[in-house]
């Protein structure tokens, strides 16, 4: 039903496939090719090197398509411009930035007169706030990498809307070449406002905890299982109350990942390394849509009621040893690539970056939730 084999462990097989496709990838692959086929390293834009040709890419005042000459794979983008005074523009939408990180920017282009290009990054907002990169590039008629490092500015939490802008000379019939195109954050995102317990107001009679609370971008890096290694809330959970035979009260908030699809969030605690393991249930009301929009959705389950593996409870008494959440497709199976599983058949490519918040509190026995308006401002 749930999270059927033991997903904290790593098997022998997993580690010589995981090692086969190292190799593959050094000794096999031609270093263009490498270059344009690693899905997941953390890279947010969406087809940065025009080998899916011009899809999530828009141009504005000129015409984009996807061909030679290339950088590296089959294909760059080239860009055409069509106005004398217009500045033509290259946009890709709805990326998500962390705030106050440390991001590198990396491209490559050419110019058929040598003509510069400025690129900025931006929310479109009304006015637009400037996201901490604005920068004029000296493109040259040959292929060159450019690169500018800089820290996320303008925003106190999370987006999912960034717009990446790149701008033209001046001029009709210019002609660009732009290929894989790279945001990545090289810096630890800022932990998570919301922390367990120091912040939030407690609510009447003490009877809750905040047991989870991600709020940041789930990576490849994390295997499709974000978790908190030790759990925040990790006392006595019989006496003196009595979480244990309580309720799990669950918000996700999906605000952005790179396709669109349907899936599951599921929450499971782990117990002596991984000999235990209680997950709630992937039932059809918890099925989260993203259709490229912000998806919020919040349910409950008592803790009695959840999935244990090999029916056996965890001991409520002693520590645990992580939570976290389980992102899973639509046929529930985790997208991750631990246990062999190299990723249940989805590409990797297709779910992360993801940015969500995930929050899970949980209530005394027998007591009702204070709501969700006393945890997410
Ligand atoms: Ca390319």
């Amino acid at each position: 039903m749930t999270t059927k084999r033991d997903s904290g462990r790593l098997r022998p097989a997993a580690l010589f496939l995981a090692l086969g496709a190292f190799l593959f990838f050094v000794l096999v692959l031609p270093a263009g090719l490498r270059a344009a086929a690693q899905p997941g390293d953390g890279n947010v834009v969406i087809n940065p090197g025009f080998e899916s040709g011009v899809a999530s890419w828009v141009c504005k005042t000129c015409v984009l398509t996807a061909g030679a000459p290339a950088q590296s794979g089959a294909a760059a983008g080239q860009l055409r411009t069509t106005h004398r005074t217009t500045l033509a523009q290259l946009l890709q939408n709805n990326l998500p930035l962390q705030p106050n990180t440390q991001y590198q920017f990396t491209f490559w282009a050419r110019s058929s007169g040598g003509q510069d290009l400025r690129v900025d990054l931006l929310r479109p907002t009304t006015p637009a706030t400037n996201l901490g990169l604005n920068q004029s590039f000296d493109v040259t008629t040959e292929w060159q990498q450019f690169t500018a490092t800089f820290t996320s500015a303008g925003i106190n939490q999370p987006i999912s809307n960034a717009r990446l802008r790149f701008r033209a000379a001046k001029g009709k019939g210019l002609q660009y070449s732009i290929d894989d195109v790279s945001l990545v954050a090289t810096g630890a995102p800022p932990t998570p406002t919301a922390t367990p317990t120091a912040t939030t107001t407690p609510p009447p009679g003490g009877s809750e905890l905040l047991v989870f609370d991600w709020n940041q971008l789930v990576t490849t890096a994390h295997h499709g299982f974000p978790w908190d290694k030790p759990p925040a809330q990790n006392g006595n959970w019989v006496t003196p109350i009595n979480y244990a035979e309580g309720t799990f009260h669950f918000r996700a908030e999906l605000r952005h990942m790179p396709s669109q699809k349907d899936l599951y969030l599921q929450f499971c605690i782990w117990q002596y390394t991984s000999e235990l393991e209680t997950c709630s249930h992937t039932l059809p009301e918890t099925k989260i849509s993203y259709r490229g929009n912000t998806v919020i959705l919040t349910w409950s389950e008592a803790i009695k009621d959840m999935y244990l593996k090999n029916g056996r409870p965890l001991v409520w008494s002693e520590p645990r040893h992580r939570n976290g959440v389980s992102v899973k497709n639509s046929t529930k199976d985790p997208v991750s690539d631990y246990s062999g599983w190299n990723w249940n058949g989805e590409n990797p490519a297709d779910w992360y970056p993801m940015d969500m918040r995930f929050t899970v509190v949980v209530v005394e026995k027998g007591k009702s939730f204070s709501g969700w308006d006393n945890y997410i401002p």
